[in-house]
């Protein structure tokens, strides 16, 4: 069965899903056929592509024969045609994609050495969409000269209007990638559907959550690494069940495109970023801590949360505002009691040095007089319904119109709204809902027939299904150029839930609605390494766990894990105990202390690391295996990552520290090394030999750093008694950077006999080095490690101590290290949680049942889905029955 094509059970489970249409509107094949500049001009490019394609007796299905057709017969009959068959076989105004071809995909190089896309024919190049992934969708079509070869190429069937791409690697290749997505980090075995999903309570076998990346990573065994995309927005089947294949399915037709294989994972990732784009390069404070709940209800409240961070001296950079903040949930309106001046309160957030980020949902009140609904009617930028009217679904505030962002113009007057709104003091914004997110409705989205009018450049005019994946992304991306419309010497901050590939270009993610559990814990390490992998490096979990009470183990442990994660973020559900970092009791305070004080001090080198993945599209937390792609022992470690040469090993278990674990490390040298701060609760830390990363003080808030503050290196040589390392500097917001205003620094160490020399070895941009004292730590192993002090940009030396003192230098540091662990205060095992379990945990799910589904429903505002089932085995043809009962099932506020 495995090798059938696209008919499994549970697609069309999936496909029932779907809302609203009971056709689906066939792609849009553009009506002027035009070859490519590349295809027609390039007979080198042909001349490769009838290498690939042997001239087989070809064979057309007609729409009427496909029906009659069966999956389970015939499959021998592998149909290979040559691009000119395939030209004379489609006819205009045929239904094209109702005909069922097969064969290898045909191929060009594009982008860079080593980028291939493929199509199932020229004519299916010609008609692809444009791609909404790249950052120039003109790269995506425009041919290269290359002289060499795809090492894999795919192989394609056309179904039943669906292309099912297949592609085959060696034995022993590891899957990474798919984007947002739960479960183990590598994905064999796996399936996925690229759906954005308002995946509340999301477990580890969810298929769907809020981010669509039609993305696989291949390690193969040697260490070299293959991406592939299937360059589609539509609902796409992503398929890694079987081992060391590939198959994606979706609406004909679409590009696919190989990256590599290349030497290793990063340079795929580096590769795929010269499509796709790199990450936005944040504002040095988005990368402190940043306190959220849902919701700080009142703008006392949320005085009092800045306030007691200061006091309790924990470090915190930036506040949150929740929809409460909103006068009745309408977007760009303030609450006139609780926060009735916003200014303000942002004025005096800024006075402690913090930053606000506030909330904007897409649904839009359908309320006359609410000026965002009439200046929205006025310029007509709501998405339509099948029938021509705003489409109107029910989210917070009730019943809504959602602004169409796939036209230029929608964005235009959203990004000015955004202007507008900033002038408040507005230093964040975060898009949430952006699925988008419809209440009571099964789908939990909206019908797939609406209708956005797309610009030509996007896709044109499309229905809902086609644009649903790229909406959250289309938001994001309007969001953002509104706030730097609105103050171009700021780089702009917006989080969003929903995301496409290319969306870390605008905005940072989390990973939506998670459950203070372990397991989720231990998930979110997997997730953010994913969501790297798949071209989003800014990103991470609500800490502590959204839904449900956490313990202040878990709390604790988590922290300390999170301090570590690109994007560092507490949050929690309505109705659900505190979760500040002060809730838990102060064992698990001091702990998150610990832990934030450790990411302040980092923040020289994570920042510099987002430097690097701005300009060069590397990852800022990358899995271990990066270390060693080749050790099969490293692939699937999932409770260890590194930030460049720095390796975090945490553990995820309730009842084993990190101090207790046996950590897997990657060949080569490993230094071990803490602030004298190492606790149970803290993962352990290392430092790859051959490395010099930078540290700061453990300051408050970014803002409270200068250029005088002592700069720190940590340096760990390797066997050749060498090491190197870089610092990025600049204004830390703004774009002067851009203009040569910063000061990239390499360092370099380097030892003779038992002299280790320390020194800039180059440096880059127009910025002064500030005068200010250098801290160099030598790191020896087991915790010990020799240090000097000079100025910066001067030689530094440090004499080794001989091997005898450095054994000694090594067993005093690890009886310091393990005196410290008897003593430090350990956070006590709280099992029970009384109190609220949260708005959604705290009722009961009931059962609704409507023909041959049933439906899991917390009893509360929307009616909230928590699973679905499909009762009966069905014929997998019938479709339609299928999708009727999807549309019918509607589910009403209990
Ligand atoms: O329907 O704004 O994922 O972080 O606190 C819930 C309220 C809406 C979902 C987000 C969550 C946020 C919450 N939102």
């Amino acid at each position: 069965m495995e090798d059938l094509p696209l008919l499994s059970r549970t697609s069309i489970v999936v496909t029932a899903l779907r809302g609203g249409s009971s056709s689906e509107v066939a792609p849009r094949r553009r009506s002027r056929l035009h070859v490519p500049p590349s295809i027609a001009a390039s007979s080198g490019s042909w001349r490769l592509l009838k290498r690939f394609l042997r001239p087989l007796p070809g064979r057309v299905f007609s729409a009427a024969a496909a029906s009659s057709w069966s999956p389970f017969r015939d499959r021998t009959t592998r149909i290979k045609e040559p691009r000119s068959k395939l030209k004379m076989t489609i006819r205009e105004g045929e239904a094209v994609a109702a005909d069922v071809t097969a064969g290898d995909m045909i191929f060009e190089p594009i982008l860079e050495e080593g980028v291939f896309r493929f199509d199932c024919s020229a004519n299916d190049r010609d008609a692809a969409f444009p791609s909404i992934s790249f950052v120039d969708s003109k790269d995506r079509d425009m041919l290269i000269t290359s002289h060499h070869v795809p090492s894999y190429i795919p192989t394609y069937q056309c179904l039943f209007g669906q292309q099912i791409v297949k592609l085959e690697l060696p034995a022993g290749t590891s899957f990474y990638g798919t984007g947002e997505v739960s479960g183990q980090l590598e994905r064999t075995g796996k399936r996925v559907f690229t759906w954005n999903t308002d995946a509340w309570g999301y477990g580890p076998g969810t298929t769907s959550l809020y981010q669509s990346h039609p993305w696989v990573l291949a390690v193969l065994p040697s260490g070299e690494s293959l991406g592939i995309l299937a360059d589609t927005t539509r609902r796409c089947e992503i398929d890694l069940r079987n081992q060391s294949k590939v198959q994606f399915t979706a609406l004909s037709s679409y590009p696919v495109i190989t990256f590599g294989p290349f030497a290793s994972p990063g340079a795929v990732l580096t590769s795929l970023s010269h499509a796709i784009g790199t990450v936005f390069m944040p504002p040095k404070w988005s990368l402190g801590y940043h306190q959220c709940r849902w919701s700080y209800e009142s703008d006392n409240r949320v005085r009092e949360i800045t306030s007691t961070f200061r006091e309790k001296k924990i470090p915190c950079d930036v506040v949150w505002m929740d929809i409460d903040y909103m006068d009745g949930f309408r977007c760009f309106t303030f609450d006139k009691d609780r926060f009735s001046d916003p200014k303000s309160l942002v004025d005096s957030l800024h006075q402690d040095g913090f930053k606000a980020i506030w909330m904007l949902d897409p649904g839009i009140k359908r309320e006359e007089g609410y000026f965002v609904f009439d200046s929205g009617a006025k310029s007509d930028v709501w998405i339509k319904a099948a029938d021509g009217t705003p489409f109107v679904g029910e989210v917070w505030p009730g019943p809504c119109v959602f602004p169409d962002f796939t036209q230029s113009k929608v964005r235009h007057w959203w990004a000015q709204l955004v202007h507008n709104f900033v002038s408040n003091g507005v230093d964040g914004i975060w898009n949430d809902m952006n699925e988008p997110a419809v209440f009571k409705s099964v789908t939990k989205t909206m019908p797939e027939s609406n209708i956005h009018r797309g610009d030509d450049e996007l896709g044109g005019v499309q229905n809902h299904s086609h644009y649903h994946n790229v909406y959250g992304m289309l938001m994001a991306r309007s969001t953002y150029e509104g706030m730097k419309s609105a103050n171009e010497n700021k780089r702009p901050f917006v989080l969003t839930r929903a995301g496409f590939v290319g969306s870390q270009r605008y905005a940072a993610t989390w990973t939506g609605d998670n459950l203070s559990n372990w397991d989720h814990l231990h998930m979110s390490i997997s997730m953010v390494l994913q969501l790297g992998l798949s071209g989003q490096p800014l990103s991470g979990p609500d800490i502590g766990g959204f839904a449900g009470n956490a313990t202040p183990k878990l709390f604790g442990r988590w922290m300390g894990i999170g301090a570590m994660f690109p994007f560092c973020r507490g949050h929690s559900e309505m109705d659900t105990n505190d979760h500040e970092p002060w809730s838990f009791g102060e064992e698990c305070e001091e702990v998150c202390r610990l832990a934030l004080k450790r990411r302040y001090r980092f923040l020289p080198h994570i920042y510099t690391l987002f430097y690097m993945a701005h300009k060069m599209g590397t990852l800022v937390a990358s899995p271990t295996f990066f270390a060693d792609p080749k050790d099969p022992r490293l692939r699937t470690l999932e409770n260890s990552f590194l930030l460049g040469p720095l390796l975090v090993c945490a553990s995820s278990m309730p009842h084993q520290e990190s101090n207790d674990l046996q950590h897997v490390l990657p060949k080569g040298i490993w230094l071990s090394f803490d602030f004298d701060d190492a606790h149970r609760d803290l993962p352990v830390l290392f430092l790859q030999g051959g490395s010099i990363i930078p540290l700061g003080p453990p300051h408050q808030h970014v803002g409270e750093a200068t250029l005088s503050d002592d700069l720190t290196l940590l340096v760990a040589l390797n066997e050749h008694g060498t090491a190197k390392g870089i610092l990025f500097e600049d204004d830390g917001d703004g774009y002067k950077y851009l203009e040569g205003e910063y000061l990239l620094t390499h360092y370099i160490a380097e030892r003779e006999s038992s002299l280790v020399t320390i020194r800039v070895h180059t440096e880059e941009g127009s910025w002064k080095r500030p005068k200010r004292r250098l801290h160099v730590m030598l790191l020896l192993g087991g915790g010990a490690m020799v240090d000097a002090w000079g100025m910066d940009g001067d030689t530094i030396q440090i004499t080794l101590p001989s091997e005898d003192e450095v054994s000694k230098m090594v067993a005093g540091s690890e009886k310091k290290y393990n005196a410290r662990l008897e003593t430090c205060k350990c956070i006590p095992d709280v099992e029970e949680i009384s109190s609220h379990k949260g708005v959604e945990l705290s009722r009961t799910p009931i059962e609704l049942k409507s023909g041959e589904w049933i439906a899991k429903v917390v009893p509360w505002i929307g009616g909230r889905i928590i699973s679905m089932e499909h009762v009966p085995s069905v014929d997998p043809l019938y479709h339609s029955t299928l999708r009727k009962v999807g549309v019918d099932l509607m589910i009403s506020k209990a």
